[in-house]
């Protein structure tokens, strides 16, 4: 049995000269302060400084006079660092580790206060405890097993989850989803029967500063409980979830809350009962209330039995259509989390509508470190460009400050990311992925930071400074490669049904999930304007509405998303749809040969088993981009007869 034993961000030699001074620590008592005692023992003792309890150069304690999950650094004579609580002194002090790494840790003279943009910085585990027949132990992981579950049961050993919270606490991660939010049999019955399951995986992660929640089912009173019903306006069922959430903090006093995927892909949910989804929410807040606990109810309600041959539903506005009638109605330990674009974390979207109309909720938008969609962690794709672009994007106000509820006055809110890593030795499968993890920490702790500066932290950190150079040449568009050579346009999906990988233009065009790209032999994409089409390009606030409403305004990367247009229609660019599609998907396999080269001129340079492990699955990525650019190529020749201007070899 493989377990992760790479040191990411986070080696050995990290802080040797942070490290080589006195350090004094007053950390208060609590799960944190032994954590931070023995970071700096281990620290000092590894360089040559010590742990002292008088004077000292560096001097790491709590403060009262600062507000919660912020921290203060300050040169005095000695460099202060201070939090008002342990779980941001320990972030603090990854914070000034990694400045000693990158700019030396001799902090700056003035108070610098250090405030996290998002208040929410979770990521959710889709870890099932059974292995799925269909899904394995991970829904959508690509990094071997679980960290937590194997074959039906909590890990005995449980130690690489503490080194997995410590990384999270060092990019400043604060919640953690304990289980998948596809709810089996078995994760059902965890609230119920598993507590001390739940205890134990709590209790790994509580001394990083970081707070577990569960998954829950919205039918387990009648599943678990044997109740004749779920509906959440029923007393017995009310009460049944009081007793089970009290049963809960009994056993873990300090627990986040829980997760719910309700009417969602088969999952239960109030409308089976008649009921909406701020019913149903409100009745888990609730029980969740008395001991300050907290829902994260996802807004990814959409009917997946839908008929291919109705043109009038539309997925895109399925979340939107289902919440934004309830803004206003949730409690205030409800948070509601959206997923960044209006289908389903494919390579390119537009920005859920749905985050610029609930003003009166509490938000948590969702973003997919896992790389479903994106190569599944055989491709290199750096997503912290994509998600850096979202945070940015404008809607009502800057989705950064709708999220973390700044631009509505909210005090709850933030982001949630699918987590990447399992049991692979480098934690992530393609090693390269770390650096997304590293990312999504990053931007959630400042949406403003621009991401390919991240991405070179990430590199100096991970491997050595003298590497940025080449390391980021490799990474830094791998995400706009990966675009190239697969769906083009925003139109998503073609991948193969189920596993997602690989290319099947017609994959997804006669199934009942609503993601359709209608391709014929004049044009393509999907005609969600106002005028004619679906009406979505309508749901988003003005210049957004009227720039998505007209083929001519409209990005040229979202055009098939919003429009269907004909192969010869000109892009903005000055290209033709169908000419675009022929180079990017050319022009995407050159990338990745070039990245081939750039990574295997990097031997003996990284070490051999992380490079062997790239180098491999570069040569994967090759031939599956060189597969998706002629199935492409081939499928829109075949469709539309126009030749590609360059002559380049198109298999007939
Ligand atoms: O992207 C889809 C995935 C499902 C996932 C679902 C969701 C957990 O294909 O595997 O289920 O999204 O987000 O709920």
């Amino acid at each position: 049995m493989t377990l992760p034993v790479h040191h990411c961000w986070l080696p050995d030699d990290l802080g040797a000269d942070l490290g080589s001074h006195t350090i004094s620590l007053e950390p208060g008592t609590g799960p944190t302060a032994e954590t931070l005692r023995q970071e700096i023992d281990t620290l000092t003792a590894r360089h040559g400084g010590a742990l002292v309890a008088g004077p000292a150069d560096v001097v790491v304690r709590l403060a009262a006079d600062i507000p919660t999950d912020t921290f203060r650094l300050t040169r005095a004579g000695a460099v202060l660092l201070e939090a008002y609580d342990g779980p941001s002194l320990v972030r603090a002090w990854f914070h000034l580790l990694r400045l000693s790494a990158t700019h030396g840790w001799d902090a700056p003279a003035g108070p610098e206060l250090h405030v996290p943009s998002q208040p929410i910085r979770m990521l959710d585990h889709w870890d099932n405890v059974a292995r799925h027949d269909v899904m394995g132990q991970v829904e959508r992981g690509y990094a071997g097993g679980s960290l937590f579950y194997r074959d039906g049961r909590l890990r005995d050993d449980l130690s690489h989850v503490g080194r997995y919270a410590r990384l999270l606490a060092s990019i400043g991660i604060n919640r953690v989803g304990l289980n998948n939010v596809n709810v089996h049999t078995r994760e059902a019955r965890l609230l119920t029967h598993g507590l001390d399951d739940v205890a134990r995986l709590a209790a790994a992660f509580r001394p990083w500063g970081i707070t577990s929640y569960l998954s829950v089912s919205f039918a387990a009173p009648m599943t678990v409980g044997g109740l004749k019903t779920a509906d959440p306006l029923d007393r017995t069922v009310q009460d049944w979830w009081r007793t089970a959430v009290a049963r809960l903090y009994e056993a873990v006093p300090d627990f986040g809350g829980v997760i719910v995927k309700a009417d969602s892909e088969g999952q239960p949910g109030p409308f089976g009962w008649g009921r909406d989804h701020a019913d149903g929410a409100n009745m888990l807040a609730c029980a969740l209330a008395p001991h300050g606990g907290e829902v994260f109810w996802r807004a990814f309600v959409y009917n997946h039995h839908q008929d291919w041959r109705d043109r009038s539903t539309d997925r895109a506005r399925a979340a939107f259509d289902a919440f934004t009638p309830l803004d206003g109605r949730f409690d205030d330990n409800v948070v509601l989390q959206v997923k960044h674009g209006p289908m389903d974390f494919q390579v390119r979207e537009p920005i859920a509508p749905l985050l610029g109309c609930m003003p009166a909720t509490n938000l948590a938008l969702e973003m997919q470190v896992t790389q479903e969609y994106t190569g599944q962690q055989r491709h290199i794709c750096y997503l912290g460009p994509m998600w850096s672009e979202i945070l940015r994007g404008e809607l009502s106000s800057e989705v950064a400050e709708l999220v973390a509820g700044r631009a509505t006055g909210r005090s709850r809110g933030g982001v949630v990311g699918v987590s990447n890593v399992g049991t692979d030795e480098f934690w992530t499968g393609h090693p390269l992925a770390q650096a997304n993890l590293w990312a999504f920490g990053r931007l959630a702790w400042d949406s403003g930071l621009d991401p390919l500066e991240v991405l070179d932290e990430w590199i100096a950190l991970t491997f050595d400074s003298d590497l940025v150079a080449e390391v980021h040449t490799i990474m830094a568009t791998s995400w706009q490669t990966y675009e190239k050579y697969t769906a083009p346009l925003g139109i998503g999906f073609m991948v193969r049904p189920g596993h997602h990988y690989g290319p099947d233009i017609d994959g997804y065009e006669y199934t009942p999930w609503g993601t359709y790209h209608f391709a014929d032999r004049d044009g393509i994409g999907v005609d969600r304007s106002v005028a004619s089409g679906t009406g979505f390009a309508g749901l988003y606030p003005e210049p957004l509405a009227s720039r998505y409403e007209d083929p001519l305004t409209c990005p040229d990367e979202l055009l098939l998303f919003f429009h269907h247009v004909p192969y010869a229609h000109r892009l903005r660019s000055g290209r033709t749809v169908i000419q675009h599609i022929y180079n990017t998907h050319f022009e995407g396999v050159a990338e990745v040969e070039q990245m081939v080269a750039a990574w295997d001129a990097l031997a003996g340079r990284i070490d051999p088993s992380m490079h062997a492990r790239v180098a491999e699955r570069l040569r994967e990525q090759l031939r599956s981009a060189i597969e998706w650019r002629d199935q492409v190529n081939t499928y829109f020749l075949r469709k539309s007869g126009i030749p590609d201007q360059r002559g380049r070899l198109i298999h007939l």
